[in-house]
């Protein structure tokens, strides 16, 4: 099979042929259809957060179960199924136990500590594959698989209520489906904040009342005048310290910032801002399969509608080049049927 893995200078993606995986003790196979291109793949593809040479990469995966091990009761062949970021945790641990399983201490991640789903064959664990409902597009359902269950889940985790002002920073492949989940799942009033116009027009299109270009204009300045003193809250998927500042600075005095973005660095946090106007600055990993199964229902419904556009596997190291220029609107997905008429 084809697949796209970290190159072994661990600085980029290339596409290799490789066997077909096989299935263990509570595993199933997977003939992947779809697998969305996350920004998270080009940091693990550029080693940043350790260097996983060879690795198949993708989280945003979608397919149909092919086999099962005897002893999978949870899923079927046949069944359409994700490959997310969280592929394992162990089940047992505090985290598993009070809803925060992709806290798990020895949690496994597909694309990353284990083989992902941008290849055509993947092996998922059969508990942890979550089912896609039959009237969810499959390519769109890829989006969700991380981007949309990670911008739902960091709403939730924003506490924003219908009617209050959310800036979102950032609105790429997270950020175009973090503006629908908050203004037409929460029903939010959304701000959102980036540096390239074209993705601010498509936010607007998507849902976003307010646009601002933080490259153009003073974007704290501007959010303040708007909502009154700050917005409530604000979710940064910008891969930019720069942007978490801005949220920090921006956020009304009790406010919170839900960081997702992951740009190796550190922000700045000022003690009397965080002391005097009690901001809370917290972190949002992905989701858990029951925030992924809310957050493809939403998109089943139609409430939700990722922006998506398909390519070959072959145009993997393609992809990755236009989303670190910021070129892409939405998301690319690989299409796993593209790649086989080669
Ligand atoms: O669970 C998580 N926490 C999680 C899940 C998935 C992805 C975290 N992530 C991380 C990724 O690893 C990445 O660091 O979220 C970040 C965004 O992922 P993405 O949405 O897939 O990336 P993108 O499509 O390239 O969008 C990034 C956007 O940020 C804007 C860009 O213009 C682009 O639209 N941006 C940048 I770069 N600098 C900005 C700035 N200073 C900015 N927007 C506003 N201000
Ligand atoms: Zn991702």
């Amino acid at each position: 099979m084809k697949a796209a893995v970290v190159n072994q200078a661990c600085n980029g993606v290339e596409v290799v042929e490789k066997d077909i995986p096989q299935v263990g003790s509570g595993q199933a196979l997977v003939e992947v259809e779809y697998c969305g291109v996350c920004h998270t793949d080009l940091h693990v593809a550029a080693g940043d957060y350790g260097k996983q040479p060879g690795r198949v990469l993708g989280h945003e995966g979608i397919g149909i179960v092919k086999e099962i091990a005897p002893d999978v009761t949870s899923l079927k062949v046949g069944d359409r199924v994700s490959i997310a970021w969280l592929y394992q945790s162990c089940g047992h641990c505090e985290y598993c136990n009070s809803g925060r399983e992709t806290l798990c201490r020895t949690v496994k991640n597909a694309g990353y500590t284990v083989d992902g789903g941008m290849a055509e064959y993947c092996v998922v664990e059969a508990d942890y594959a979550v089912k896609v409902p039959a009237n969810l597009d499959p390519a769109q359902a890829s989006s969700i698989t991380c981007a949309g269950v990670t911008t739902y889940k960091a709403t939730k985790v924003a506490g924003v209520r219908p009617g209050q002002w959310i800036a979102m920073y950032g609105a790429g492949g997270l950020g175009n489906l973090a503006v629908q989940y908050a203004a037409k799942v929460f029903g939010a009033r959304v701000i959102a904040v980036d540096i390239n116009d074209d993705k601010l027009q498509l936010a607007k299109e998507v849902g976003a009342e307010v646009v601002i270009n933080s490259a153009k204009e003073d974007v704290v300045a501007r959010i303040k005048e708007i909502t009154d003193g700050g917005s409530h809250c604000a979710i940064v998927t910008a891969v930019s310290k720069v942007a978490f500042n801005n949220a920090v600075d921006s956020v009304r005095a009790g406010g919170r910032v839900v960081a997702v973005g992951l740009p190796v660095e550190t922000m700045d946090l000022s003690i009397p801002r965080t002391v005097l106007d009690g901001i809370e600055v917290v972190g949002s990993l992905v989701g858990t399969r029951q925030d992924l199964a809310e957050a493809f229902d939403f998109g089943a419904r139609g409430l939700v509608v990722p922006v998506v556009q398909t390519r070959a596997l072959d145009e993997v190291g393609d992809i990755f080049q236009e989303m670190h220029d910021g070129k892409i609107q939405g998301r690319m997905v690989l299409d796993m049927k593209k790649c086989c008429k080669h």
